[in-house]
Parts: structure tokens; C-alpha cells; sequence
């Protein structure tokens, strides 16, 4: 705690950059010896939330609201997911669990999980999408536009179905975002592993493991790796519901 009150969270219009100094937990219904710590939310203009969910030796999760899908990401501890079938997840283990399935995580141990939700946005061309199981290390990256020192692993299967994606980019020392991307997609973020500086919209920060940054859409935002090792994050798009044939 900074005597003066000083941290590096920031929030503005179309970014947030949450530090861990200043994260409140809260005690959500229907979840049992956990809590949460609510980042980025339609409170503060995000179509999305992004939580952390803190649970205990033999916490178990509650149930997202009506038409609510939900991604988790096990940062920290073990935990089995009881869904279609019984799977258990380590750390790199993931989650997508579509809108209105029943399912209860449980943990053996104390576990952090990384939680992305987003009301479904249906479309009529396209079926519901599957619930997905797996681990980040079993996903091949590939290397961004060309830069093998930028490597992208998608997640989730890139079909129309799915409205969400979520990405681990991880960087070498020095490897940058190779412009700077200004889009109609929003973001939320996880900094897992080292550091490095990100812009956001007119201003620069320097980041690091633990970090969370929301991006509005729109937001400018571009990223370069420092230090001696990879930097890498974990981060939310909303994909495939543009307005393009719509009538504004
Ligand atoms: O998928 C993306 O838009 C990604 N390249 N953005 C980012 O890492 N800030
Ligand atoms: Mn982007």
C-alpha cells in the first residue's frame, strides 16, 4: 500500500488498466467458499464482464444469469468441471460453457480463475455453439502476421457460432504488436507472464504479470515485450456480430 495513495490503475473512457493493489473482493450468490473480484463490467460501458474468481479448497462455482455463456481459465490450483462429462483442469486448463447449460466447478485446492461472460447474441445462419474443454498448452500458436516472435494460440473453434474468442499472445523480448490497432472489437486482458509497455488510446504504460486492461471499442492500443523473458496475456474479443447488414 503506497503511503501518498498512488497506483497504476487507471480508468478512462475507453481503457482501464486494473493493478492488483487495487482490487475488492465481493461474495457472489450461489458460489460457495469463493469470491470474486469484478473487473471490467457493463457498469463502467463493456458489452462483456471479466472476473476473478478465487476459490477455495472444495469451493464450487454458481451458475451464470439467463443467456450468459461463460470462459474460465485456470490460472492458478486444479478444479473439476462437471458439465456433459467430468473433466479436470490444471492450471492452462479452459472452459467455454455455452448460455444456459447447467455445470459446477469445483476445487481441490485454492484456485484462481481468470472468467469471461457475454450475454449469447444468436444468429440465424448459424446453430449454437458447443461447449469447449482443453489446456493452453496443448493449443499450437501461430505466428502474427508473420512475426514468429509474436505467437497467437486461438482457443475457441473461429466458426460464425461462436460471438466470443479468447487468445494467448505471447511475445519475445522486444517483439511488438506490429501497428497499432484501432478496431471495432473491444478487449479485456490478463497480463499471465512478464512485462512490457502497452498504449492505450494516447497513453503508455508499463505492464506486468497480473495486470488486467479493458479496451473500449475503438480504443488504440499496441504493445511491446521488455525484459529477459516472454511476455505473454490472455485476452476476450467479441467477434463475428458486426452491424454490417443491419438497418441503423
Ligand atoms: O486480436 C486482436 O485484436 C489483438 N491483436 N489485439 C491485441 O493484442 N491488443
Ligand atoms: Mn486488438
Amino acid at each position: 500500500m503506497d503511503v501518498f495513495g498512488h497506483t497504476r490503475s487507471r480508468y478512462a473512457r475507453d481503457y482501464a488498466l486494473i493493478t492488483a493493489d487495487t482490487h475488492v473482493n465481493s461474495l457472489p450468490i450461489g458460489w460457495q467458499n469463493a469470491s470474486v473480484v469484478i473487473h471490467i463490467s457493463p457498469e463502467m460501458g463493456a458489452r462483456f464482464t471479466q472476473y476473478t474468481a478465487l476459490l477455495e479448497a472444495g469451493g464450487t462455482s454458481g451458475l451464470p444469469g439467463d443467456g450468459v455463456q461463460r470462459f474460465f481459465y485456470v490460472e492458478s490450483g486444479a478444479c473439476i468441471l462437471e458439465m456433459d462429462e467430468t473433466h479436470e483442469l490444471s492450471v492452462g486448463g479452459f472452459a467455454f460453457i455455452p448460455s444456459d447449460t447447467p455445470h459446477k466447478i469445483t476445487c481441490s485446492e485454492a484456485t484462481r480463475l481468470i472468467v469471461f461472460e457475454k450475454i449469447y447474441t444468436p444468429h440465424p445462419d448459424f446453430e449454437w455453439p458447443k461447449p469447449v474443454v482443453g489446456n493452453a498448452n496443448d493449443v499450437p500458436g501461430e505466428a502474427f502476421m508473420g512475426d514468429e516472435d509474436a505467437q497467437l494460440q486461438t482457443l475457441l473453434p473461429i466458426g460464425a457460432e461462436f460471438d466470443m474468442a479468447v487468445n494467448v499472445f505471447t511475445y519475445q523480448p522486444g517483439a511488438t504488436l506490429p501497428h497499432v490497432e484501432i478496431h471495432v472489437m473491444e478487449h479485456g486482458l490478463k497480463m499471465l507472464s512478464g512485462k512490457g509497455v502497452y498504449r492505450l488510446s494516447d497513453d503508455y504504460f508499463p505492464v506486468t504479470a497480473g495486470d488486467i486492461i479493458w479496451m473500449a471499442s475503438f480504443c488504440p492500443q499496441w504493445f511491446v515485450a521488455m525484459g529477459k523473458t516472454p511476455a505473454s496475456y490472455i485476452y476476450y474479443k467479441d467477434i463475428h456480430r458486426d452491424r454490417l447488414s443491419e438497418k441503423v
